[in-house]
């Protein structure tokens, strides 16, 4: 007999079938049992009962939660009165047989129930099945498929980056440090900047999605030591503001894909889909501590950048005043952005980059790059790097490279935020921080 999936049971009512899948509940009132079997697609109550079949009733009693099955049984119309709103709510699997494929120990907790986070993160081959991250990884799938759509749809080529680099990308200290064979230093990449720059000068417009490793020591609720850069990189613009257009085109994509498939989880986290206006409201640095300035009373004119609480003060005021979940803030100062930033001519000291914020917390950085060979150079210098340790990546400019600029954004803080779990790591399938690399690093 062919398994049918679970979603699909309400096309063969009054059929004997079989369904496969893992077993969520189980509740035994003697003369009549309920398992409720979880398969990919959802899950189903089925009853074994003593009047309906005698086997059946025993092999039911024996299972436990997780053991991995085979059910074969008929699926029945519940009367109109015991019909559920839920999936399968019209319908119960009458059990003819049971197969175990596979027993399960004993469960450690009930994993349904609020976990603390080390023993959720503990026990993530387990717990990864509870329903809340099954709904949070499905949604970030859901995430790079639109990202990755709407790119193709906009000429855009997908590359691999390296992970394995001989310098840091970003002319950081953040770096992990490897041991490469014999004598020799290499890192893991922090981003995939470099190589998305030099596969303008092969494709005009490329996007990435790369596994990258920063060793901040940051134990925040927004760093991760290994995160997922979604990155892409665009030629032939004219500055900054094309590359932010195309990034509502990415961000919008993805809203709707998510409007479209996760509605039920986004009712189910209690959050909103997140308003994204035809134009994202934009300002420049300085506009936006003028307005903290007179907003909050807190002078924070002239830093370099944003405190954290000022990310969270500026997300309230785009969505209060300007009906937007999201909100870039453009011109960072010279000294405060990487070396490959395009400096604003009409605005001397700041540059054409910008951050975009969402829900509180800065999910991309991007902007103009410098494409012109000298100027590099000299920018290089001017960090006080140099510019010998970056000859691989200067040929791409020695040998012509249009202007240029790009994005990148981390996949796990916008998941995080899409749902409002209020901490990174929940949004990464197996969180690697400066604590933990699957255990905890003191144990
Ligand atoms: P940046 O370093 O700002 O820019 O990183 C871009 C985005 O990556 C995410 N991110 C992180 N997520 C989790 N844990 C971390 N430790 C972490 N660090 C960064 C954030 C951030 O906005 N090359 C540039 C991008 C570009 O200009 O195209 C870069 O990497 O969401």
């Amino acid at each position: 007999m062919e398994r049918v999936l679970i979603k699909d049971l309400k096309d063969h009512i009054g059929e004997d079938v079989k369904v496969a899948g893992w077993v969520s509940a189980v509740r035994d009132h003697g003369k009549v049992a309920f398992i409720v079997p979880r398969d990919r697609t959802g899950t189903v109550q089925a009853v074994a009962s003593a009047d309906y079949n005698d086997t059946a009733l025993p092999e039911s009693q024996k299972l436990r939660e997780q053991w991995v099955v085979e059910i074969v049984g008929e699926v029945k119309g519940r009367p109109e009165k015991m019909r559920k709103d839920e999936l399968n709510g019209e319908l119960e699997l009458g059990i003819k047989e049971v197969k175990v494929l596979s027993e399960a120990a004993e469960l450690p907790f009930d994993i349904e129930t609020e976990l603390n986070q080390d023993t959720y993160l503990d026990n993530l081959p387990l717990t990864l099945r509870r329903d809340r991250a099954r709904r949070t990884f499905a949604l970030q799938a859901t995430i790079l498929k639109a990202f990755r759509q709407t790119l193709n749809g906009n000429g855009f080529t997908e590359f691999q980056a390296p992970a394995i680099v001989g310098g840091d990308a970003e002319g950081g200290a953040d770096v992990f440090k490897l041991e490469y064979f014999k004598d020799c230093t290499a890192y893991l990449a922090s981003s995939p900047q470099l190589y998305k720059q030099m596969m303008t000068g092969v494709f005009e417009r490329v996007f990435a999605t790369t596994k990258v490793f920063r060793a901040e020591k940051s134990a925040t609720t927004r760093h991760l030591s290994e995160y997922t850069s979604i990155d892409f990189e665009m030629a032939f613009i004219n500055d900054h503001r094309d590359v932010m257009e195309m990034l509502t085109k990415v961000i919008k994509g993805i809203v709707s894909a998510v409007e479209a498939e996760h509605k039920e989880t986004l009712n189910d986290f209690g959050v909103e889909l997140p308003l994204v206006p035809n134009e994202i409201p934009f300002m420049k640095l300085s506009e936006a501590q003028e307005i903290i300035k007179s907003e909050t009373g807190e002078d924070c004119t002239g830093e370099p950048d944003l405190e954290p609480s000022h990310e969270k003060f500026l997300c309230k005021y785009a969505k209060e005043t300007l009906g937007s979940d999201f909100i870039f803030i453009t011109h960072y100062p010279v000294n405060k952005r990487p070396f490959y930033t395009y400096e604003d001519e009409e605005d001397k000291g700041f540059t054409k980059s910008f951050d975009l914020l969402f829900r509180g917390v800065e999910i991309v950085s991007g902007g103009q790059r410098v494409h012109n060979y000298d100027e590099l150079v000299q920018k290089i210098k001017d960090k006080g790097l140099k510019p010998e340790a970056f000859e691989f990546y200067l040929q791409a400019f020695k040998y012509g490279l249009p202007p240029h600029g790009g994005i990148g954004m981390g996949l796990e803080r916008l998941t995080e935020k899409f749902l409002g779990i209020g901490n990174v790591r929940e949004a990464s399938l197996f969180p690697r921080d400066m604590n933990r690399i699957d255990t905890l690093l003191s144990k």
